[in-house]
């Protein structure tokens, strides 16, 4: 299986490098998370790779060990921020299964019992 080539142009790489600003909240050696600009839910999060690889296909497995753990923390502390009732971690790997920003990123969305999903 081949994963298309990272662009190092797309609009995620383009925060890394601060040419494009972002809501940010939280951020160390290996990993940046910001808000969704799109939120699907109250305080719908992102959190991205300081690496630049195009997805989870082509994702070196020790950079996932870094930012794994973060997903982790940030759903704790959004849920706890937000009072939600659960929490959703999505995460997209090519056109076909919903992903526009070709550079690694997971969602983390908090949920309300009975509260939809915004479009
Ligand atoms: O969705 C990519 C997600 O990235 C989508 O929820 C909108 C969000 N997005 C796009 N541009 C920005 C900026 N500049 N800041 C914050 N969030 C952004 P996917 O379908 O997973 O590829």
């Amino acid at each position: 299986m081949s994963v298309q080539a990272y662009d190092e142009n797309n609009i995620f790489a383009k925060i890394l490098k601060g040419e494009i600003p972002c809501h940010k909240v939280y951020e160390d050696e290996h990993t940046l998370a910001f808000m969704d600009v799109m939120p699907q839910a109250p305080g719908h999060l992102l959190v991205i790779p300081k690496t630049g690889s195009r997805n989870l296909l082509d994702a070196d497995p020790a950079v996932l060990a870094h930012v794994i753990p973060v997903v982790q923390k940030l759903a704790v502390a959004a849920k706890d921020a937000f009072e939600a009732d659960g929490v959703f971690i999505a995460q997209f790997n090519e056109p076909a299964a919903g992903q526009t920003v070709f550079h690694l990123h997971f969602h983390v969305i908090p949920r309300r019992e009975g509260e939809p999903l915004k479009p």
